[in-house]
């Protein structure tokens, strides 16, 4: 696999988004540049720049979100740790192959418009990791 370019963000689980974004915004003196719903993940985010790299924090919109389970389990705090890579749809079958269990077997629409792929975290040393790609399709 060619290596990642960056970190792209880190993902934060929280149980309140306007509560974390006031941390943020008026502690740590960050600006929100956007929110966003991701219907099909069952979570809110909000995104921060911080150098080169984005925090995104994440709320659950239901019960059986993904990050509903985590805080139940581990409580709030980092989630994932998202990749930022080139040619995502060629790299999967590579790593699948390395015996990394892929959560995502084809890159999907992730937050922001990126095609993104997770890859599950009993695979990568208990860290939920993610790989991301700036779209190319409109
Ligand atoms: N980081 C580290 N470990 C995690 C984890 C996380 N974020 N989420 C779950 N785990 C651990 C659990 O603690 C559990 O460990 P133990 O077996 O030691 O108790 C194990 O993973 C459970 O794995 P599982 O039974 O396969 O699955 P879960 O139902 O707990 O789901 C996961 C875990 C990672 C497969 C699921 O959360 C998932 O598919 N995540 C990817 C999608 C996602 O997180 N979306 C929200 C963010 C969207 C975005 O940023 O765009």
């Amino acid at each position: 696999m060619k290596e990642p370019t960056k970190i792209e963000h880190i993902g934060i689980a929280v149980k309140n988004l306007t509560e974390a974004i006031s941390f943020y915004e008026n502690v740590l003196g960050l600006k929100c540049y956007a929110i966003e719903e991701i219907e099909d993940q069952k979570v809110k985010t909000a995104f921060f720049i911080v150098g080169e790299t984005k925090i995104e924090l994440l709320e659950a919109t239901s019960e059986d979100s993904p990050v509903a389970k985590f805080i139940e389990k581990k409580g709030e705090g980092i989630h994932h740790i998202a990749f930022e890579v080139s040619g995502l749809i060629y790299l999967l079958p590579g790593l699948e192959s390395k015996g990394i269990q892929l959560i995502d077997k084809q890159p999907r629409k992730g937050a922001e418009g990126m095609d993104i792929a997770f890859l599950h975290p009993k695979s990568t040393f208990g860290v939920l990791t993610e790989l991301c790609e700036k779209s190319t399709s409109i």
